[in-house]
């Protein structure tokens, strides 16, 4: 596969987070629909009510849709907007963790479960204790522990965190003080929640300093994910306002991690998100863009090409526009 293909092409579907479960391909995008909100800053306009589950048996085939697996109203704790989210598997159960907008308008992060990896999703009684803000990344390190990493700023309100703990109105540090970290915790054996406090994952420069708040092509926004290549952990994330996918490579699911460079440059939308996977031997980054809306920065198709690396184990950079 050279060219990206759209994996979906009668509804709206961001934030693809893909991996291989019982030898097939799922898919857990976003579900986006025409809510009439206005764009802004925080996000409004991103209003999802639900998410669907997604499989192809192989790469190539068909993206089978297996319907809605958990919506707002089934939430208790439930406010609005469903964001990014992902799933790990462990002794036969399926975990989904998600964000969502409690009754008071904070972004919480909680987790419903499954027998299977196409849902439906019970959600627990109440949001993981001590979770906040966006976008958690669900991984699985070759020892079995699990891991969690999260974080968004803007609308996804991290910058609204110091040391884990609300400290509003404290707002995003100053362009040359160090950038806001995305966060890693480690999970409990029953996968429901955190173990331990999160921690800052840093990106460090090529010089070794922590990467600088002004630094905008290069620091945190949201959107992480980690993978493994080889016996190293590639963070991945994207830069938000200046539309970058980006990736730091580190020794341990902590980190510290090293900025490497641009995994794909600024799609059509604002938005830039996506997962990294390995089937049959090759490694495809799943994302989104708004061509098929017409440029509408709510209304994202997911997608997927393959992604190449060099001897050095350093990724190939794509062409958002192009590929
Ligand atoms: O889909 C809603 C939000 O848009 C996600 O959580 C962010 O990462 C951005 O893609």
């Amino acid at each position: 596969m050279s060219k990206a293909r759209y994996l979906v092409s009668d509804d709206f579907m961001a934030d693809p987070s893909a991996h291989v479960f019982e030898d097939k391909i799922y898919i857990y995008p976003s579900h986006d629909w025409e809510s009439g909100i206005l764009e802004n800053d925080h996000g409004d306009h991103f209003d999802v009510k639900d998410y669907h589950v997604f499989s192809m048996d192989d790469m190539d085939a068909e993206a089978v849709d297996h319907g809605k697996v958990l919506e707002v109203a089934d939430i208790p704790w439930g406010g609005r907007q469903l964001w990014d989210s992902d799933v790990a598997t462990k002794n036969g159960k399926y975990y989904l963790y998600f964000p969502l907008k409690d009754r008071t308008d904070v972004f919480r992060l909680g987790v419903a479960v499954s027998d299977t990896p196409y849902g439906p999703f019970i959600p627990e009684e109440n949001p993981i204790k001590a979770s906040y803000s966006i976008d958690p990344c669900a991984f699985q390190d070759d020892d079995g522990s699990h891991y969690l990493y999260f974080g968004g700023i803007w609308g996804g309100q991290l910058q609204y965190y110091r040391n884990n703990k609300m400290t509003y109105p404290m707002d995003l540090p100053h362009w040359h003080d160090v950038a806001l970290c995305p966060k890693v915790v480690k999970l409990t054996e029953d996968m429901l929640q955190f173990d331990e406090e999160p921690k800052d994952l840093v990106i460090l420069d090529q010089e070794g300093n922590p990467l600088k708040q002004g630094d905008l092509e290069r620091r945190f926004f949201e959107a992480s994910w980690m993978h493994k290549y080889g016996d190293k952990y590639y963070f991945s994330y994207s830069t938000g306002d200046t539309h970058l996918l980006c990736y730091a490579i580190g020794d341990n699911p902590y980190g510290p991690f090293t900025y490497q460079g641009v995994i794909l440059t600024p799609v059509v939308g604002w938005t830039t998100h996506h997962s990294i996977l390995q089937f049959k031997g090759k490694w495809y980054l799943f994302y989104h863009d708004c061509v098929p809306s017409g440029g509408k920065t709510w209304l994202r198709s997911m997608k997927v090409v393959e992604l190449e690396y060099d001897d050095h184990g350093l990724i190939k950079t794509l062409n958002g526009q192009e590929c």
